[in-house]
């Protein structure tokens, strides 16, 4: 059993939140989500617009196995432990950064490519709910 685990807020769940969680499972047996808690996403100056209870419904995508809630930076390899964590998945956005690399002592450690055109901020904009794309 081949256990994946990835991190992120999955507000306002688009198509390209599902194509990520497509191929993370794809590449095990079992997938593991650690959603951000608003807590946590205040920390980063991030008001998502469902609060967790409402983005942890996404347990029910037949990709998802498990959800657990991502609470602070630091987790990661308590994560990996807890959970038997074979491979963790990040969005491209991380590419290029050596942020994550101490997790290769204990994981795999996989960047995949983010779906081009659609994100959370470009559906808030389109809907009017922001100005800025960014
Ligand atoms: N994603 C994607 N394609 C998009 C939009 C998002 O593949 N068009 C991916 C992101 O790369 C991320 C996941 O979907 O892996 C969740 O997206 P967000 O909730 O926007 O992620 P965020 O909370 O900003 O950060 O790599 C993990 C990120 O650090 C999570």
């Amino acid at each position: 059993m081949k256990r994946v685990l990835t991190y992120g807020t999955f507000d306002l769940l688009h198509y390209g939140h599902i194509n990520l969680l497509k191929r993370a499972k794809a590449l095990g047996d079992y997938l593991i989500v650690a959603l951000s808690t608003d807590e946590f996403n205040a920390t980063k100056g991030k008001v998502a617009f469902h609060d967790y209870e409402t983005r942890k419904l996404m347990e029910a995508i037949r990709y998802v196995d498990l959800v657990i809630p991502e609470k602070n930076w630091e987790q990661k390899i308590s994560d990996v432990k807890d959970y038997h964590v074979d491979v963790v998945v990040m969005g491209s956005d991380w590419a290029g950064s050596d942020r994550f690399d101490y997790l290769k002592d204990y994981c795999e450690l996989v960047f995949l490519d983010r779906t081009p055109g659609i994100s959370t901020t470009k559906i808030k904009h389109d809907l009017g709910l922001v100005k800025d794309k960014n």
